[in-house]
């Protein structure tokens, strides 16, 4: 089953939106297969934002994720990469759909709630970069015969 790696950011710890945000990707019927709260070392975010590291917003990227606890999670279901997207809304959270994560909670981008994996490459590369093997469970729920 496909995986995504999710994290909620530091701006949205510091507002009380974690159980909100895991609140909707439980609810659309994803299961959640690892999850920890954490503070980010420099090292990690540069590796995590490495494609960003040319641009000139860089350094208050890495500085802003850094600033205080994420809570990082990986989540399992069909379509997942995609779909986890679909629901966090655009980058910039003023074109940002209303009912989307950033439409709903954001303002302005570099505060822009929650990261989540552009591909499947993407995906592959940030669960290994904060997840161990035996961090990630694997698990039936009651409930995954009425959603798959
Ligand atoms: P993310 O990686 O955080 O899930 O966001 P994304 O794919 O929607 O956007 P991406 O292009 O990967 O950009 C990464 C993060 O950089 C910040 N950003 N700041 N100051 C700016 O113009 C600017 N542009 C992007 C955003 O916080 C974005 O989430
Ligand atoms: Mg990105």
């Amino acid at each position: 089953m496909e995986k995504t790696f999710l994290m909620v950011k530091p701006d949205a710890v510091q507002r009380h939106l974690i159980g909100n945000i895991v609140s909707r990707f439980e609810a659309k019927g994803f299961r959640l297969v690892g999850a920890k709260l954490m503070k980010i070392s420099n090292e990690l975010a540069e590796k995590h934002y490495a494609e960003h590291k040319d641009r000139p917003f860089f350094g208050e990227l890495v500085e802003f994720i850094t600033s205080g606890p994420v809570f990082a999670m990986v989540w399992e279901g069909e379509n997942v990469i995609k779909t986890a997207r679909q629901m966090m809304g655009s980058t910039n959270p003023s074109d940002a759909a209303p009912g989307t994560i950033r439409g709903d909670y954001g303002v302005v981008v570099r505060k822009n709630i929650i990261h989540g994996s552009d591909s499947e490459e993407s995906a592959a590369r940030e669960i290994s970069l904060f997840f161990n093997e035996e961090e990630l469970l694997q698990y039936d729920r009651p409930v995954d015969g009425s959603i798959y």
